[in-house]
């Protein structure tokens, strides 16, 4: 398998509390393309008991997001599908993102929520996420959760999807 570019908008971005996921070579290989924005309007929302940020399936509304575009290999993908839950929780999704500045359109794999609670659209939306932003939702890091919560009684719709 050949290598396929993943737009990474929220933990996975460098400085952020996952970052580590995607230069840790025992995962498989990435290079930074470089930042991007998405073509499309999505929301970006941050939900859940632990504070994690999730790109809605409802393009045309919300903002153009910031990210990273990566050129990963086969193994990274694994990781990244692993790490994400993918598709459990998200699902590993295709979006045009365009480099900056200005730069060429790339067509990119991407973590998105495509089944969610309707109430997840009434929260605010963000275009570039921080975790320590000034939201003060700081990502709680999986180590540091309850087990006894399920966190997809959070986000996704009640009875199942
Ligand atoms: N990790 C993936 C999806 C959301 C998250 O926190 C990313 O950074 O793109």
């Amino acid at each position: 398998m050949g290598s396929e570019n993943v737009f990474v908008y929220g933990t996975l971005k460098r400085g952020e509390p996952n970052h580590h996921w995607i230069t840790n070579p025992c995962n498989g290989s990435a290079r930074l393309v470089g930042v991007a924005q998405t073509v499309e309007l999505y929301p970006l929302v941050i939900a859940s008991k632990y504070n994690i940020p999730f790109l809605l399936h409802h393009p045309g509304h919300g903002h153009a997001v910031s990210g990273e575009v990566y050129s990963v290999d086969g193994a990274m993908l694994c990781s990244l599908d692993a790490l994400e839950d993918h598709p459990r929780l998200y699902a590993r999704s295709r979006v045009a993102a365009r480099l900056l500045p200005a730069g060429e359109t790339v067509a990119c794999w991407a973590y998105l929520l495509t089944a969610f609670r309707p109430e997840l659209l009434a929260l605010p939306c963000h275009t570039d996420y921080r975790s320590s932003g000034p939201h003060g939702l700081e990502y709680c890091e999986g180590r540091s959760r309850d087990p006894g919560h399920e966190l997809l009684w959070d986000v996704k719709p009640r009875g199942g999807a």
